[in-house]
């Protein structure tokens, strides 16, 4: 299965990306409602970190069926994924509460479909402008480099971890102030970094998650447009 997910310039509506949801699907709708999103057309990319923290992780699973919502795997899916391998006290102090509450077909149902999910998304917009979309940072200086070793057979299954774990969970380029522009695409939008002050661009690095899942208002960038807006229900 790749890692890759590419799609083609939305020629009927608009396309978004936004942030982390960990949880909170109703904040999420509501600043849906209030950009005026529309499922028939438009289309909403999202940053990863679907579950854990909030109340409606259990709604991820819906909201996987929408057939206009398209997330990457964040660290919090991957804890679904290894549920069965991974350290489950550091995934529970970390909000995985609700998923040690289900059977084990919901919980294998569960990781079915969160393993589906890609680490990295390739979206096309008519104006010829290309955007990456991965959870923690692109761990490659070219984002072209990044898909093609994400699917590449011939890496090993510890080159392959690296490659995926650092794009999931690394916090490197944030903390390092790095400004280097990730070559072979115009912008990169991530999740994963906490922001309290609004979204922070880094080089070509759009950085995303202003916590919309604990304040209800979610950071939104409109790709069809190359804006960038704030909506929600404040809580
Ligand atoms: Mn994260």
């Amino acid at each position: 299965m790749s890692k890759v997910k590419r799609f083609e310039p939305n020629t009927v509506g608009r396309d978004f990306v936004t942030g982390d949801v960990h949880g909170h699907f109703t904040r999420l709708q509501l600043a849906l409602d209030a950009i005026g999103f529309d499922p028939a057309c438009d289309r909403l990319f999202q940053c990863g970190d679907l579950v854990d923290r909030g109340p409606e992780s259990h709604l991820a699973i819906e909201w996987l069926a929408k057939p206009w919502f398209h997330p990457v795997r964040g660290n919090h899916d991957d804890y679904v994924c290894r549920f069965d391998t991974c350290d489950t006290g550091n995934w529970l102090e970390n909000g995985g509460l609700w998923f040690s509450g289900m059977n084990k077909a919901e919980q294998l149902e569960h990781q079915v479909q969160f393993k589906e999910l890609p680490i990295a998304i390739e979206v096309a917009t008519a104006t010829g402008v290309t955007f990456g979309i991965v959870h923690a940072e692109c761990p490659r200086p070219d984002w072209g480099d990044f898909l093609r070793d994400l699917d590449d057979p011939s890496l090993s299954r510890k080159e392959q971890k690296l490659l995926t774990n650092t794009a999931m969970w690394s916090r490197r380029r944030y903390e390092l102030d790095d400004r280097d522009k990730v070559q072979g695409v115009d912008w990169v939008v991530v999740g994963h970094q906490p922001l309290e002050h609004g979204p922070v661009v880094l080089g070509n690095t759009l950085y995303l998650d202003t916590m919309g899942w604990r304040r209800g208002v979610f950071s939104f960038l409109n790709i069809t447009e190359c804006k960038l807006l704030q909506a929600g229900v404040a809580q």
